[in-house]
């Protein structure tokens, strides 16, 4: 009985260091270098579920590939909720609100500055309704009839934007090299800030939001 546990031992022993040896070479050889691109940070988290924004508009000519701009998006009402949640378009995008249940809904969007109605629809199984958002800023969307139905709509001129994560991180992987006003847009009015940053190529641009 002792000595099949000796041997069981011994050969475990051995496979251990069989596998340590084959394990070196790769451990030893040189890990490449991730070069950070574009512009990436920190924004201060989510208020009330609503992330921060963080736009970039050149101070220089505008690349003719970043004036098109995009026209269409799709919010739906599905599974009591609508979907996606957070959406941030261009200015002058026309966004499709369309409910995909059994369940009447209706899509109420206020502007969030002067918490103004801006449209108040019913949407029943199949219906929906398009409606081209030409003014910037924040937008609140609610479903009336479920209370805990609710989105959040953000509209921008710039021509690179990005929703930051719940805990605030963001990335903009794809900025070409210039000077841009970055600014940060939260919910509360006293946090938003802006600043001039320069982008170089092939170095990553951090930026602290505080
Ligand atoms: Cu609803």
């Amino acid at each position: 009985m002792k000595r099949t546990t000796r041997f069981a031992l011994g050969l475990s022993a051995a496979v251990l260091f069989s596998s340590c040896a084959d394990a070196e070479p790769e451990a030893q050889a040189p890990e490449p270098v991730a070069t950070p691109e574009g512009v990436f940070g920190q924004a201060p988290a989510a208020m009330g579920g609503i992330p921060s924004v963080i736009t970039l508009e050149p101070l220089g000519p505008v690349p003719s590939s970043e004036q098109d701009v995009p026209t269409e998006a799709l919010m739906d009402q599905l599974a009591l909720a609508f979907s996606p949640a957070h959406l941030l378009v261009r200015q002058g995008t026309t966004v499709r609100f369309q409910n995909s249940e059994v369940v009447a809904h209706n899509v109420h969007v206020s502007a969030m500055a002067g918490d103004s109605t801006v449209f108040n629809e019913d949407t029943l199984l199949g219906q929906f309704m398009s409606f081209r958002f030409d003014v910037e800023g924040g937008y609140d969307v609610k479903c009336d009839v479920h209370p805990g139905m609710t989105a959040f709509i953000f509209v921008t001129s710039a021509p690179h934007a990005v929703l930051a994560g719940i805990e605030g991180g963001f990335e903009l992987p794809d900025v070409p090299a210039g000077e841009y006003s970055l600014e940060l847009w939260t919910v509360e009015e006293a946090a938003r800030s802006e600043q001039v940053i320069v982008v170089t190529d092939g170095e990553g641009t951090e930026v602290t939001l505080r």
